[in-house]
């Protein structure tokens, strides 16, 4: 096992190697392009290594945002034409603010807000995070209230993900009844994932005709929900993308409230919001919160590591937060931690992508929240194994939940990124 010196600098390696100019490729084989959620979490591991390249990041990622406000969940390289699939071909027409920039038509959970908070104060130079901050308000406004506008059915404020990438969790057993559901696009596609990867380890066939015919649908309504919502198979509240909004729409407030400007969201309306994600999405008989299918107006039966994320929004508290890790570690004896679905739950494979194994981005997130709300105990554990995992197995894309072994893409930059701001930074920081 390597030193924790050692660990920090092949992880700033990595983020080096990885870094094609203006954003920081996930694992360049498998994701050559830039991703959303990715370039935050990038963003946040750059800022202790060098502020402004940190600055870069969000900046080229902010370049594919739409006209109105909406960041898409891959802002393509025109240089990279191949290595993945789908490339922008399948994403015609979308409503770019820069014409030229090429993006795809659908999103992945906001944590750009957040990490811009953090990076800001990480910034000893306060005339300088001010500036910056009062340079990137306007977008990240946009941003936040570009989903209640856009992303909203019925008088619920809460949020419509439309494709199971806007998850980021892929093929979690969450969108099984949707996958098993036999749609396929109209069109042929070809996939490049399994070309890097084992086939073993990525979502099936099964699940790439859905993806391509959600993305078919989407595109053929110009992206509008109230397009496609009655003909989609696909429309759920999302436990992680709800919380990390909501965690956002509080982080862009701070930055205003810093500016002396008026709250993105007001508090009237992130109450409301919260009484909602409670309402609609808790579930007592496993403390935990989960997911939403809007076509049938139910919970989605189906337990996973997305419904600790209220942990990391503020939307649980102390006793909740506690109640809900510790009911998680529970059922995850035995195992790596977190598994991103807990092995007693059918669907569960300990090996496949979004079906079982641990994500270091999702282990930062919970042990950020479980740091917020004093629960140190479970914060520090949490902490030790995911840079246990990286020492032992490497910079991963995720991680074998009962074994440990490293899977999936290989030299990760998010991976790199939150360790190397775990070891800089191993408790959260109080700020305005
Ligand atoms: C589709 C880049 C992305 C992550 C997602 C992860 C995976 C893409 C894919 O890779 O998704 O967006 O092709 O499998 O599921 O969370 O952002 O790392």
């Amino acid at each position: 096992m390597i030193s924790r010196g050692d660990l920090l600098q092949q992880a700033e390696q990595i983020l080096r190697r990885n870094d094609l100019g203006g954003y920081t490729a996930p694992s360049p084989r498998l994701y050559p392009h830039q991703w959303n959620w990715d370039s935050a979490f990038c963003a946040i591991g750059w800022a202790h290594l060098d502020w402004s390249r940190a600055v870069r990041e969000i900046d080229t990622l902010l370049a594919g945002q739409w006209a109105d406000g909406f960041l898409p969940h891959i802002h393509y390289n025109p240089e990279v034409t191949q290595g993945y699939q789908p490339g922008p071909e399948w994403w015609p027409d979308v409503p770019v603010r820069t014409l030229g920039e090429r993006t795809s038509g659908i999103s992945q959970p906001p944590v750009l807000p957040t990490a811009v908070y953090l990076i800001g104060m990480a910034q000893p130079d306060e005339s300088v995070r001010r500036a910056w901050w009062a340079r990137l308000i306007g977008p990240l406004r946009d941003l936040i209230v570009c989903y209640p506008r856009t992303r909203t059915v019925s008088a619920s404020p809460l949020l419509v993900v439309v494709h199971p990438w806007e998850s980021g969790a892929d093929n979690s057993p969450r969108w099984d009844f949707a996958a098993g559901g036999s749609f396929a696009p109209s069109r042929p596609y070809r996939r490049a994932d399994t070309r890097v990867v084992a086939a073993a380890q990525r979502p099936t066939d099964r699940d790439y005709d859905l993806y391509y015919y959600l993305i078919e649908l989407i595109a053929g309504h110009r992206y509008d929900l109230r397009g496609y919502f009655p003909q989609t198979p696909f429309a759920v509240y999302d436990a992680l993308f709800n919380a990390i909004w909501y965690r956002a729409a509080r982080d862009v407030n701070r930055i205003a409230g810093v500016l002396a400007q008026p709250p993105a969201i007001t508090e009237a309306d992130l109450q409301r919001f919260k009484e909602s994600y409670h309402q609609t999405l808790w579930n007592d008989g496993v403390r935990l919160f989960r997911d939403f299918n809007l076509k049938v107006n139910a919970q989605i039966p189906v337990d996973s590591v997305a419904g600790l994320g209220a942990i990391s929004a503020g939307l649980a508290d102390r006793a909740q937060a506690e109640a809900m890790i510790a009911a998680y570690l529970q059922r995850c004896r035995g195992y790596r931690l977190l598994p991103s679905v807990p092995p007693d739950q059918t669907g569960f494979e300990v090996d496949r992508y979004w079906r079982g194994p641990v994500w270091a981005q999702i282990n930062w997130l919970v042990i950020r929240g479980l740091q917020e709300l004093r629960l140190d105990r479970y914060a520090t554990a949490l902490a030790d194994e995911t840079l246990a995992l990286a020492q032992r197995s490497g910079w991963r894309e995720f991680y074998h939940a009962r074994t440990g072994a490293g899977l999936g893409g290989e030299d990760f930059s998010w991976t790199a990124a939150l360790v190397i701001d775990l070891l800089h930074r191993p408790s959260v920081l109080t700020g305005p």
